[in-house]
């Protein structure tokens, strides 16, 4: 297997011959933030497992226990930055004539790096909104609540503005990604277990229409022919090869 300065000059090669570049990331993009994984070996919480709690059917059955699930990550989240992973992206963004970043990250740390063009397919962990649909939905930091807040407009609990397992993503979220994902010339998979759909199959819609796919992982686990593969934490990679870009450019 080529090693990875290979990898990275071949990556890098691409990205500054490429017009339109695309991304998809997933929680290992903020593991070097201090953010847990969703799938961390053994990722229990108080016994639960996560996959369990992030669906709007435990809600509906506990709703203090899943409120207080998102309310413990919600506080582990308060101290954590972004990492230089994170930044490259935001660098990469405007280093590329057009680039998107998918992410199905729910921890806004892709944004605190100065990323713009992005879109948060599984919503946004900061953002509560009213869980009978009423339309209010509104940023709100506040943490240490003990359950589910009454909606300021109808009363009716407010619940994490995430997408949970079952529910379909945000109007448009998924139209954009798979435009850019079908039109890019390279698309980078970094930091997800690639488990989750649709967003999982973004890489196989831009390698089916031709682009060069690139996974940057420890433990790669995309599916997809012909993947390039950088084995490693993305925190390291990214910004060996914004470096290799900066140097051509
Ligand atoms: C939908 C928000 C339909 C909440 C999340 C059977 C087959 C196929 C699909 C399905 C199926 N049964 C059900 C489905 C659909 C389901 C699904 O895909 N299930 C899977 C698990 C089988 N999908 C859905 O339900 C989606 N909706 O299909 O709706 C529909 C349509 C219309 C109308 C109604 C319904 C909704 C999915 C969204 C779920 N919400 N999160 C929350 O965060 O609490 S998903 C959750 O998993 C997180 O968002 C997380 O981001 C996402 C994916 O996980 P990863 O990000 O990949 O994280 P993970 O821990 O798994 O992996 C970390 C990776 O990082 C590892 O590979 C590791 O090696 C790597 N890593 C570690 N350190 C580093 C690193 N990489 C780089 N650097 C490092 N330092
Ligand atoms: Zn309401």
């Amino acid at each position: 297997m080529a090693d990875l300065e290979d990898m990275v000059r071949e990556l890098v090669i691409a990205l500054d011959g490429a017009r339109k570049v695309a991304c998809l990331t997933g929680a290992g993009c903020s593991a070097e933030s201090g953010v847990p994984t969703f799938r961390d070996a053994g990722g229990l919480w108080r016994g639960r497992d996560p996959m369990s709690l992030a669906t709007p059917g435990a809600f509906a059955a506990e709703p203090e226990l899943v409120w207080q699930f998102y309310d413990f990550r919600r506080a582990t989240l308060e101290g954590c930055l972004p990492n230089p992973g994170h930044r490259a992206l935001a660098e990469l963004e405007g280093r590329v004539p057009e680039f998107l970043l998918a992410t199905q990250n729910v921890d806004r740390l892709h944004q605190a790096a100065g990323s713009k063009r992005i879109v948060e397919l599984h919503g946004d962990i900061w953002t509560l909104r009213c869980s009978a649909r009423c339309g209010h939905e509104a940023e709100d930091r506040r943490t240490g609540i003990p359950g589910p807040p009454p909606c300021p407009d109808c009363g009716e609990p407010l619940r994490p503005g995430v997408v949970w397992f079952g529910e379909g993503l945000p109007p448009g979220a998924m139209e954009g990604a798979q435009r850019a994902a079908g039109t890019c010339q390279v698309f980078l998979v970094v930091g997800t277990s690639s488990v989750v759909y649709p967003a999982a199959g973004l890489a196989d819609l831009a390698a089916a229409r031709g682009a060069r796919v690139f996974e940057i992982n420890p433990r790669p686990a995309s599916r997809v022919a012909g993947i390039r593969v950088l084995a490693g934490p993305a925190g390291e990679i990214l910004p060996r090869v914004l470096a290799g870009l900066r140097a051509r450019q």
